[in-house]
């Protein structure tokens, strides 16, 4: 265990949205070019200490959403529903976990499902051992939003959003990275309103503002889509913790977000 315990850099999480790497309107459709790409960038920034957690995209949402899998259990047809969204995520992981360890990137899959109890759908407790141990050993863990057992409702849905948020604050990450398929928060969904404005830099007082006018998605999601997110990401930015909103569909903007270049995209901070 020779080199283990040296003080590590503070970790940086990235959150990679399912609408980056799925196509939304499409059940079960992957973009592989993007996944490449963005794997490809990931290498090329070399972070030292990284989390990764993606999200559900066409994949987890749709079938979650047909099951009803976050309202929790209610009746025996949803257990099937559960497996189902669950497999599929684990399906997409490894789309995204083959394109980074061809690349030589030491990622390993942490499964959500296996390692994290909800309550009411909050992340209630978190078996963080082995975890803690891949990251002094320099590996990257990836995971990703999931079915999960919750004490309250049986099972519902995990967010990668709410997991980022969540390992930041236990990590006392240096910062938070979410990839989405829009170049920043706006004051309104820039997909539907042609007059939204972007928002280049929000204190968390201002984020508390503005708040109740931001969208969801327009496609499907369980998880409540952008306004969702930023609720999510509130208790990180209260730890101190910034938080870069950038266009991950856009080559080469996630490279510089993890090199710490200037780039395009939304910074929250708490002051
Ligand atoms: P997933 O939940 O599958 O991981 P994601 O995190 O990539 O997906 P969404 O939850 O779909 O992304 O949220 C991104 C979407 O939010 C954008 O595609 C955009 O259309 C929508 N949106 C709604 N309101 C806003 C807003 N105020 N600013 C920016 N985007 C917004
Ligand atoms: O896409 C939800 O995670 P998110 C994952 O990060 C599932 O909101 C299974 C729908």
């Amino acid at each position: 265990m020779r080199g283990l315990g040296l003080s590590q850099p503070r970790p940086a999480v990235l959150k990679i949205g399912g609408s980056v790497i799925t196509d939304k309107t499409k059940e079960l459709g992957v973009r592989m070019d993007a996944i490449s790409r963005l794997a490809d960038e990931i290498r090329d920034a070399n972070p030292k200490n990284l989390i990764i957690v993606h999200g559900g995209g066409s994949f987890g949402h749709p079938i979650a959403q047909k099951h009803a899998i976050k309202d929790g259990f209610k009746e025996e047809s949803q257990i099937i529903g559960f497996a189902e969204t669950h497999h599929v995520m684990t399906v997409l992981n490894g789309l995204f976990m083959d394109a980074l360890i061809w690349r030589g990137l030491p990622a390993v899959s942490i499964t959500p499902s296996s390692c994290i109890m909800t309550k009411n759908g909050r992340i209630m407790c978190f078996e963080d051992s082995p975890l803690k141990q891949l990251m002094k050993m320099g590996f990257i863990p990836v995971l990703y939003g999931d079915a999960v057992f919750d004490t309250e409702l049986g099972f519902t849905i995990l967010s990668g959003d709410q997991i980022a948020s969540f390992l930041a604050v236990r990590f006392n990450a240096e910062n938070i990275l979410i990839g989405v398929d829009v170049d920043g928060l706006y004051d309104a969904d820039p997909k539907t309103d042609d007059n939204a404005k972007m928002f280049e830099h929000l204190t968390l007082e201002e984020l508390r503002k503005i708040q109740g006018r931001l969208g969801g998605s327009n496609a499907c999601d369980v998880t409540g889509g952008m306004a969702n997110k930023v609720a999510e990401l509130i208790p990180a930015v209260e730890h101190g913790i910034p938080v870069l909103i950038v266009n991950a569909s856009k080559p080469g903007y996630v490279y510089k977000a993890l090199k710490g270049e200037k780039v395009k995209g939304t910074l929250i901070e708490k002051e």
